[in-house]
Order: C-alpha cells, then sequence, then structure tokens
C-alpha cells in the first residue's frame, strides 16, 4: 500500500515539477527539464569534531565540556553513551576523504577541537598532535581540489575555560582570540573558508539557559544573554583580527552560521500569530544576526524593549537582564561576516505564550521573554527519527527570504540541512527530504535569495549529542560494533552525489542497493533496518499530505 502511494505521490511531485520548468522555460531558461543551481554553486558535506572524531583522550588532547559532561552525568544522554571513540575519525580521517570525494561536493565543512588544540585552553599549552591531525586532514583535501571550510568552535570549550564561566565570562573574549589566532597562523595560508561559531543560539540558550547541552547551567534568564554578549563581541574581535592580519595575504572569507527551526504561524490568518513569528524570529535569528548583519547593528529593537521592560516589572530594577553594548561595541560588531551561515532542519507552529508562566516558561526565561508558544503538534509534516525535526521544506524557504528581505539580501550559505532516521542504508526518506529543500532553495534563489551554497549534514552518522548514537544523520552509514567503524555509503550519498555532479535534482533518480551494500545491509542488526523500514513507510504516508501542501502552495 505505501509504496503505491509513495509511486503516486512521486509522479505527481515529478508532474509538479516538470509544470514549473515549463512556466520557466516559457520566461527564457534552459530548455532541459530540470532546474539548474547556479553555476559556482558551493556544494558540500559537514561533519564537527566531537561528534566523528573520538581519541577524546589521544596524545595530549585536554577534556572538553562534552567531556566533562558526558563522562560526569552519562545519565543525560539518552543511550548512556559519549563521544569517546565515536566513528573514530582520529585514526579514519583518510577514509572520510575518500568519501568526501565519492560525494562530488567542493567543500567539506569540519571543525577544530579546541582542547585539542589547546589542551587547556590557554596558549601556554599547544598539543603538536592536535595540530598536525588537522593540518593533515587539511592537505589530503587539498590534494583531491576540496576546499575545506572550518568552523572554529562546534561546542567544545575546554572544561578548564568553563569552570571559569565560560562564555559568562568577559575573559572569553580574549582567549577566543588566542585560539583562534593561532589556528589562523597555522591553517589559514591552506584554508580560505572560515566561520569563528557555529549556532550561538544553541551555545547559549541551550547551554546556560535550561538543562540541555553541555555545560547544561539550567539558570534560566540572565546567563544566556551574557554569553550572547561576550560571544558576539569574541566573534568580531576574531573577524577583525582575521581582517587586519590574516585577510590581506591569505584571501580567505570568514563568517558566522546561525540556526533556526522556522516559526510558522499557528493560523496565518490570526494577526497575533503573525507577531509572535515575527516575534520568534527576532528572537532566534535577530538575536545574534541584527547586531552583524542589520543596517544599524545592535540586538533587535524588540528585544531589548521586551527584555527591559519585563526586567523592571520582574524587580531587576533599572538594568535588563540583556547587557547593553556601547556605540563603539555596536559599531564594531557589525558588518563583521562575509556571508550569512545558516543552520536549519524543520519548523514550528507559533502562537503567543499569553501569561503563562509555567513549564518552558519560567520567570524570567528566555522563552517567558520571546513570548512565544512553539509546537508541532497537529501539524502532518512527514516525521523523521528526531522528535523535533518534522519534514515542511517551504520553512527553509520561508526563512530564506525572511533574510533576505531583512537584511538587505546578503549572499547566503546553508551551513546544514539534513534528516535523521534509525538507521539502515535504504534511507529513502533522507533522498526525499533532501531534494525537497532544495527545491525550497531553488524557489528562494528564482525569488531573489542570494544563496551561494548548500552543505548537507552529515557526512556520516556520528554521535548526535543529547540523542546519542540513536538518531543517524548520516549519508554514510558507520558500523559502530567494527574496530575500524566501517563506512558504507546509504541511497542518499548516490543521490547526493549525483546532485552535486549535475548542479540539478534527478526527482526520477532512486538507485537500489548495489552488491556491496547488500551485503552490508543483510549483516545490520535487524533493529536498525526495521526501524528503517517503518521511517519509511510512515514517511511516504504523510509525504502523500505534504504533496498537497506543496502543490496548494505553487498554485
Ligand atoms: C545542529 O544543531 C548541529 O550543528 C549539529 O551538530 C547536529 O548534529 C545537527 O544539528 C542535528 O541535530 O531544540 O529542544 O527541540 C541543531 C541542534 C539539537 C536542534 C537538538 C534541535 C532538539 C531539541 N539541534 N534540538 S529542541
Amino acid at each position: 500500500m505505501w509504496q503505491m502511494l509513495l509511486k503516486i505521490t512521486l509522479l505527481a511531485l515529478a508532474l509538479e515539477q516538470s509544470s514549473r520548468c515549463a512556466a520557466a522555460a516559457t520566461l527564457g531558461s534552459p530548455t532541459s527539464n530540470a532546474r539548474h543551481f547556479p553555476n559556482d554553486f558551493l556544494w558540500g558535506v559537514g561533519s564537527s569534531s566531537y561528534q566523528i572524531e573520538g581519541g577524546w583522550n589521544a596524545d595530549d588532547k585536554g577534556e572538553s565540556i562534552w567531556d566533562y559532561m558526558t563522562h560526569k552525568n552519562p545519565e543525560k544522554i539518552v543511550d548512556q553513551s559519549n563521544g569517546d571513540i565515536t566513528a573514530d575519525s582520529y585514526h579514519q580521517w583518510r577514509r572520510d576523504v575518500e568519501m568526501v570525494r565519492e560525494l562530488h561536493v567542493t567543500t567539506y565543512r569540519f571543525s577544530l577541537s579546541w582542547p585539542r588544540i589547546m589542551p587547556g585552553g590557554y596558549m601556554n599549552q599547544v598539543s603538536t598532535a592536535g595540530i598536525k591531525y588537522y593540518s593533515n586532514l587539511i592537505d589530503e583535501l587539498l590534494k583531491y581540489n576540496i576546499t575545506p571550510m572550518v568552523t572554529i568552535y562546534h561546542w567544545e570549550l575546554p572544561q578548564r575555560l568553563q569552570e571559569l564561566g565560560g562564555w559568562t565570562n568577559p575573559e572569553i573574549i580574549p582567549l577566543f582570540k588566542d585560539y583562534a589566532r593561532l589556528v589562523l597562523e597555522m591553517y589559514g595560508d591552506r584554508v580560505k573558508l572560515w566561520t569563528t561559531i557555529n549556532e550561538p543560539w544553541h551555545v547559549c540558550e541551550h547551554g546556560y539557559g535550561v538543562d540541555y547541552m553541555a555545560p547544561s547551567y539550567n539558570f534560566p534568564g540572565i546567563p544566556a544573554y551574557l554569553c550572547g554578549h561576550n560571544l558576539l563581541k569574541a566573534h568580531a574581535e576574531v573577524v577583525h583580527m582575521y581582517r587586519e592580519h590574516f585577510q590581506p595575504r591569505q584571501a580567505g572569507r570568514i563568517g558566522i552560521t546561525l540556526d533556526t527551526s522556522w516559526p510558522e504561524p499557528r493560523n496565518p490568518d490570526s494577526a497575533e500569530d503573525r507577531e509572535a513569528s515575527d516575534r520568534a524570529v527576532q528572537f532566534y535569528v535577530g538575536w545574534f544576526a541584527h547586531p552583524i548583519f542589520s543596517k544599524h547593528g545592535n540586538y533587535p529593537k524588540i528585544m531589548i524593549e521586551r527584555i527591559r521592560n519585563l526586567s523592571k516589572q520582574q524587580g531587576f530594577g533599572a538594568r535588563s537582564r540583556l547587557p547593553e553594548f556601547t556605540n563603539e561595541e555596536i559599531h564594531r560588531i557589525r558588518g563583521t561576516s562575509d556571508f550569512f551561515g545558516i543552520n536549519s532542519y524543520t519548523s514550528n507552529l507559533v502562537t503567543p505564550n499569553g501569561h503563562n508562566n509555567t513549564g518552558k516558561f519560567p520567570v524570567p526565561s528566555f522563552n517567558h521573554d520571546m513570548g512565544v508558544v512553539e509546537s508541532q503538534a497537529g501539524v502532518d509534516w512527514p516525521g523523521s527519527g528526531s522528535f523535533w525535526l518534522k519534514v515542511y521544506p517551504k520553512g527553509m524557504y520561508n526563512l530564506l527570504m525572511w533574510i533576505h528581505r531583512e537584511y538587505n539580501g546578503p549572499e547566503i550559505i546553508v551551513t546544514e540541512n539534513g534528516v535523521s532516521d534509525r538507521g539502515g542504508l535504504e534511507d529513502y526518506a533522507r533522498v526525499d527530504y533532501h531534494n525537497l529543500y532544495l527545491s525550497a532553495v531553488l524557489d528562494a534563489i528564482e525569488d531573489g535569495a542570494n544563496v551561494s551554497g548548500y552543505i548537507a549534514w552529515s557526512l556520516m552518522d556520528s554521535y548526535e549529542w543529547k540523542a546519542g548514537y540513536t538518531e543517524k544523520f548520516g549519508l554514510y552509514h558507520v558500523d559502530f560494533s567494527a574496530p575500524n567503524r566501517t563506512r558504507t555509503p546509504k541511497i542518499s550519498a548516490r543521490v547526493f552525489a549525483n546532485i552535486c555532479k549535475t548542479n540539478a535534482i534527478d526527482w526520477s533518480y532512486r538507485p537500489a542497493l548495489d552488491e556491496h551494500q547488500l551485503v552490508v545491509a543483510a549483516r545490520l542488526p535487524a533493529l536498525e533496518t526495521e526501524a528503517a523500514a517503518n521511517a519509511a513507510a510512515t514517511f511516504s504516508w504523510s509525504l502523500a499530505l505534504l504533496l498537497g501542501v506543496v502543490l496548494a502552495w505553487h498554485s
């Protein structure tokens, strides 16, 4: 039954696609029936150090906040696991580069582990082995003409610095700058694409506001804003240093990557729900984007006002819980990104919070300050292997167009987009996800958004933070029980490679497992394949529903 539905759905999608192209052709676009991405479009695949490297205490590596938290409080992780070994990329990096090549991408986005390079977080101790590890990886990539895109910080704070208060202590600014200086000195001759920090919102609100990501402070409404304040300054200092001392010689580019789940008004006809959506996007994206990308800099006005007023009402006196920038700081932070990096996976429906002060809305808290209730209840969007991730491609379109309008058409790179399942190699749901989201990216490009690249998340199955090894985002499967963590391409790896090679989506390309994949698939634990089959079934059911939405939206 579901197979039939899937076929009908795909056929309808293909028809819908060709009708769009027919329209494009009459407007004078190329006559081929696929919509193409721009010629110099950046295609990439991503990973992060803690999620794939392992080697947690190899050579003289220091302890990160994730090492510390997963060792001390394993109960905080769904399967009590940690990243001690994970995909063992500390040893398997040559194979990683081989996979990157197989995918036909031009770019590999990976991150550096601060405590691998500076075990204690300070420049008094630098690890030769750590420096060499990334140097080898970079050389190997360049050998095959693959551009390394390096994230300087993807959540691995040296534990020692956490003991100083981490991102809530302004001391982090010169420390992050010292660390960044070292990596720019070491790798800047070869790395031409940098991002300073991955997903500041997560770092601050999920690290300090609630008990979620390391260091899981669970201290709502105050430290997250201090974190954001210091993080923005630290980012800006690094970018100024790069521009003054490195960029003139090295001619690379540097930026930041923000994240959000697009907030769709629960009732599009309700002015209040539309306001809740505006507010949510300002609190999630604007918090970090407004200081960097807006014309006048500083935090979004709505954040400044709401948090100031609520702080006053709550008895905090005249000082807002959201720190204030001086004019000089506003000026120094504004403009410090050569492109707008965005990670996005899903969307939520939003409505105002009203006066609810319970549950996720303690007083004070980020959620209460924002005053928005988000939920995916009642949506007919296809699910995934993660409770929070439902498939709604239009959210990606809306997000790209919002950034385009709000910040005057910046160059946007989608630095992460992808979907999870529970395992297996026949990940047709992932194929559908990338096709649908890329189609939304194309729609945004056609409507004027300056999107210059798309980086699929993720190269391979890895340590999925709080979800441990239970959620898989990889284009490559990793056998976590094999000593060398054998990697095998999934169906999605074949399809994504084809997209990168042809610069277009081919809706009809859905290869079957080849001989090698069949052998590997036969050996997978039954749990993995069953979970995958169930997910695929649910997905195609929901995809049929989604189709209605897609068609309605295009008509
Ligand atoms: C990205 O962040 C990360 O950069 C990457 O490392 C990670 O593997 C990838 O996403 C997939 O998760 O917000 O309470 O609903 C996105 C972080 C973390 C966002 C989990 C959604 C779910 C909990 N994601 N979070 S909640």
